[in-house]
């Protein structure tokens, strides 16, 4: 078996796991990856030459490449995720469970010599800023070149891995293998006891780049309830403006909303221009994923993006409606699944549906069809996947936080929940305390899309945006959020956005996008004292007056049907929240069934 050098670095336990791994799975060629620019030319070459990548038109797309997943592997599949436990009560009513053993009997079969013919890259990587208190290591076997490239973009990957971890057994084994691509032998699982990840079967993003959801929620939010910090589905962002004394004043706030819901486009917020002009400023310290603590000396809740890359959904990302997304994709990406535009000189320029550029006359879509606009009219056939995705390096944001580095994290004054509701949330709402503030991220309701299979356009029950991603009970992980409030001095303000509700005719209201500064503002001035509110059943709401819709060309009546509260659709609410207590039954933490009297009686 052909092997390169194993790195000095590479600890003892680290090379019996591999040499373990490598005994089950058989490949042909060991490469321990180093992450360097060259290593990554380098599989860029490789990549290309075996049809993996192609190379995007270098003036138009430099170092960028496209690549197109096997059509019947396009998402994340929840229904195919286990949490791998001894027993049924540690991972709780929402997840699918395995038993351990069997999922570990079970797997081993599948990667039983499943990298004959193929190399095994040995790929180190960390989540969060070199030195932080919540740094983790992980280190991920895989056969698949393209997973390679994109954790090189989305994590601190390479040999700087291997002096983090210096001697020390404490690292995540991530196992993954393509197999042979069959939904029927796709398994993607979690054994957070053995702080381990076995991904057979798939090579599409939250499956098979193990460092995003798997470790940096599934395993880290495990790791966080016994360690007491939190792994949540969250953006960070940071809001500059001027403060009541003249001086700038900087907030950040962490927001979680599901799968799909403009997490991306919130995170990259580009104020609009009588904000920019009067100093406000939006950046960007991660889309995803947040990893929270509270810091002993301020007694506050800080935070850190343990990625550094952004795995973002293309169609509608465009240079009027994200162009800090935009910005970030237009080097060193890869497009996975958008349509591919064959040009004269033998380049390739890419497209999607709402790019905002200019339609080809014909291109290869995600599946390897032929696209034409005349096609698209008739056939109704897409260029890009709806799921279709850029893996872009956060460095590249124009409006990067100065702060993504820091080991210290970032301070959190605000913490949003949000949905996509076209009916029921009003615009924005406070929580009246912490315990408030829970109740209403785990009843969090969200109308579907196409980030994971399934049925989409139905409302579904997803707690703090992460019910895919727990990685234990449930139940535990809400009294875990109710516990964590008596770790802080002072705890972040919380509030409730939907930014999707939709008029008679059908239409939404708000306009979104940049225009959420406004909310925002709102938020911001709540968090420093400043704002207004007034009591409503729901929480602390703001009057019409106190949200600025200067030149929104927004009617009286709209703005008050944003932020209507109907107490019948809010009873109808309560009673479809039913199917997750339903499903929490004997185990609901009290706390919530408070929660919900109180608003009965609010009502
Ligand atoms: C994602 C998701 O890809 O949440 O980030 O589905
Ligand atoms: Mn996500």
């Amino acid at each position: 078996m052909a092997t390169t050098v194993v790195p000095t670095q590479a600890n003892q336990y680290v090379r019996a796991w591999v040499n373990q791994m490598v005994d089950l799975t058989r490949p042909d060629k060991i490469i321990w990856c180093d992450g360097s620019v060259e290593e990554r030319e380098r599989f860029y070459e490789q990549g290309c030459a075996e049809g993996i990548f192609v190379r995007l038109n270098p003036r138009k797309w430099p170092g960028c490449y496209y690549h197109r997943s096997n059509p019947n592997d396009v998402a994340r599949t929840e229904h195919l995720t286990f949490i791998c436990t001894p027993s049924p009560d540690a991972a709780g009513p929402t997840n699918n469970w395995m038993k351990d053993k069997d999922a570990y009997e079970k797997l081993t079969e599948l990667f039983r010599g499943c990298m004959k013919g193929r190399t095994l890259y040995v790929v180190p990587f960390v989540m969060g800023p070199i030195g932080s208190r919540l740094a983790k290591v992980g280190v991920q076997l895989t056969d698949s070149l393209y997973v390679v490239q994109n954790m090189g973009i989305m994590t601190r990957m390479g040999e700087v891995a291997w002096s983090q971890l210096g001697q020390s057994n404490d690292f995540t084994r991530c196992l993954h293998s393509l197999g042979d691509l069959n939904p029927r032998r796709r398994f993607i699982c979690h054994f957070p006891f053995d702080n381990t990840i076995w991904s057979f079967g798939s090579g599409y993003g939250g499956n098979a780049l193990l460092g995003k959801k798997c470790l940096g929620l599934r395993i880290a939010s495990f790791l966080g309830r016994q360690q007491d910090w939190m792994a949540e589905h969250m953006l960070l962002m940071g809001i500059e403006n001027p403060g009541p004394d003249g001086r700038s004043e900087k907030t950040y706030v962490a927001a979680a909303f599901p799968s799909a819901c403009g997490k991306t486009n919130f995170a990259m917020l580009v104020p609009p221009q009588k904000y920019a002009q009067k100093g406000w400023k939006v950046t960007t310290v991660g889309d995803d994923i947040a990893w929270m603590w509270v810091d002993e000396k301020s007694g506050r809740l800080h935070a850190i993006n343990p990625e550094t890359g952004y795995f973002g959904v293309v169609p509608g990302t465009s240079a009027t409606s994200n162009p800090n997304a935009f910005e970030s994709m237009k080097r060193d990406t890869i497009f996975t699944n958008v349509g591919l535009v064959p040009l004269e000189d033998g380049t390739y320029d890419i497209w999607w549906e709402d790019s905002g550029m200019p339609e080809p006359s014909r291109c290869i879509n995600w599946e390897g069809k032929e696209w034409t606009p005349t096609l698209a009219r008739e056939t109704g056939i897409k260029a890009a996947h709806p799921n279709s995705r850029f893996t872009a390096p956060m460095w590249n944001n124009p409006a990067l936080d100065p702060r993504v580095n820091d080991p210290s994290g970032v301070p959190i004054s605000a913490i949003i929940f949000g949905g996509r509701r076209s009916r029921t949330i009003p615009l924005v709402y406070q929580a009246f305390n912490w315990v408030h503030g829970v109740y209403i991220g785990a009843t969090i309701g969200s109308e579907t899309t196409a980030a994971a299979t399934g049925q989409v356009g139905v409302v579904r029950r997803d707690p703090m945006a992460m019910l895919p991603f727990i990685g234990y009970n449930i139940r535990d992980y809400l009294v875990h959020w109710f516990r964590m409030r008596k770790k802080m001095v002072d705890c972040p303000r919380v509030f409730m956005v939907n930014w999707f509700r939709k008029n008679e005719q059908g239409k939404f209201i708000w306009p979104g996008f940049g225009e959420n500064m406004r909310v925002l503002k709102w938020i911001v001035d709540r968090c420093h004292g400043r704002a207004y509110a007034r009591e409503t059943v729901l929480g602390w709401m703001p009057r019409a007056e106190d949200i600025d819709t200067e030149g929104l060309n927004l009617s009286s009546q709209d703005i008050a049907l944003l932020e209507f509260v109907d107490p019948d659709e809010v009873k109808s609410e309560i009673l479809s929240q039913e199917e997750l207590f339903l499903k929490l039954a004997g185990d609901l933490p009290k706390e919530m069934i408070f929660q919900r009297e109180l608003l009965i009686s609010r009502l």
